[in-house]
């Protein structure tokens, strides 16, 4: 009989560890999991160089540089700017309340668009000696609506589309647009003969995606992300759409030569029909796991911030 208890009192006293254990681990695995996540968020945090919520107007909440919007005068048919003054321009382009990702959002209509830009100086992680970085932005829009233009929401540069420059743009050929991430060094590199566009060379800089998911009833997120651009290796630019993986561009091998005090972050070339929210820029190439998060992000970018 005492053996009987002695077995039951050393049974009870094992399931009572092995329970004690399982409840030991439940606690590590969701303290380990909420940490990591917020320790993820606080490396993101780091990376950040530039952020405008468009929810306390147009100029940027954080920015490592200058945080003021600008509105350009552009000669008819270019897209560098020949004058530019600190506002959003006249008719001003209309930061509209309520209606953003989060907040407040940007909006260009067919009657009012023109081109803004931010200045890339210091808000831009440029290095002639390795240039790495990611843009995070929301859009909403109905490509139907824009004119037989391409339309450029985003672009970054301090001359034009083809020379030194990384944008997003919707394709003007295409029922409906296509939606394609350029990335070009300098051009008289990579472009030889002048021919821009016309050439093969511009095609395989780009990454072109068929059908992509915007509509004017939703917002969709969308992260560019480039890596090992002035370095000995090719360099190359990665989509996500909705935090997921779309697609790489091909290599850049040239030179990507800015003149800093002259490169823009521009909004809104083509002309842009839509919306825009939340914009953030960080000096690195993101994983996919961080794509992820900035997606998954409840008050947007203003949480790695404030
Ligand atoms: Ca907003």
């Amino acid at each position: 009989m005492k053996n009987i208890f002695c077995f039951l009192f050393f049974f009870t006293s094992i399931l009572t560890a092995c329970s004690s254990n399982e409840k030991v681990k439940e606690d590590d695995v969701f303290t380990s999991d909420s940490s990591t996540k917020s320790n993820d968020l606080s490396i993101l945090s780091k990376a950040l160089t530039f952020h405008t919520s468009f929810d306390n107007g147009a100029d940027a909440d954080f920015a490592l540089g200058d945080r003021r919007i600008y509105s350009v005068k552009t000669a008819t048919g270019e897209q560098k700017p020949i004058s530019s003054e600190p506002g959003l321009g006249n008719p001003p382009i209309v930061v509209v309340p309520g209606q953003g990702k989060f907040g407040a959002a940007l909006g260009f209509t067919k009657e009012n668009s023109h081109v803004v830009f931010y200045k890339a100086e210091k808000n831009v992680a440029y290095s002639k000696k390795g240039f790495n970085g990611s843009i995070s932005l929301w859009l909403r829009l109905d490509p139907q609506q824009i004119p037989q233009t391409y339309t450029d929401p985003l672009q970054l540069t301090d001359k034009d589309y083809s020379n030194s420059a990384i944008w997003i743009d919707f394709t003007k050929n295409d029922t409906p647009s296509d939606f394609r991430v350029g990335i070009f060094g300098d051009q008289k590199v990579w472009d030889k003969k002048n021919k821009k566009e016309y050439s093969e060379e511009f095609f395989w800089r780009l990454l072109k995606i068929a059908r992509p998911p915007f509509s004017r009833d939703k917002w969709t997120h969308v992260v560019i992300s480039w890596e090992n651009l002035n370095t000995e290796q090719a360099g190359r630019g990665k989509l996500y759409f909705d935090g997921k993986f779309q697609g790489e561009t091909g290599g850049i091998r040239e030179p990507f030569v800015w003149n800093l005090s002259e490169a823009t972050i521009r909004l809104g070339t083509g002309p842009y029909i839509g919306i825009i929210d939340d914009i953030a820029i960080f000096n690195r190439s993101l994983t996919n796991e961080e794509v992820q998060s900035l997606y998954e992000l409840e008050g947007g970018v203003s949480g790695l911030h404030e």
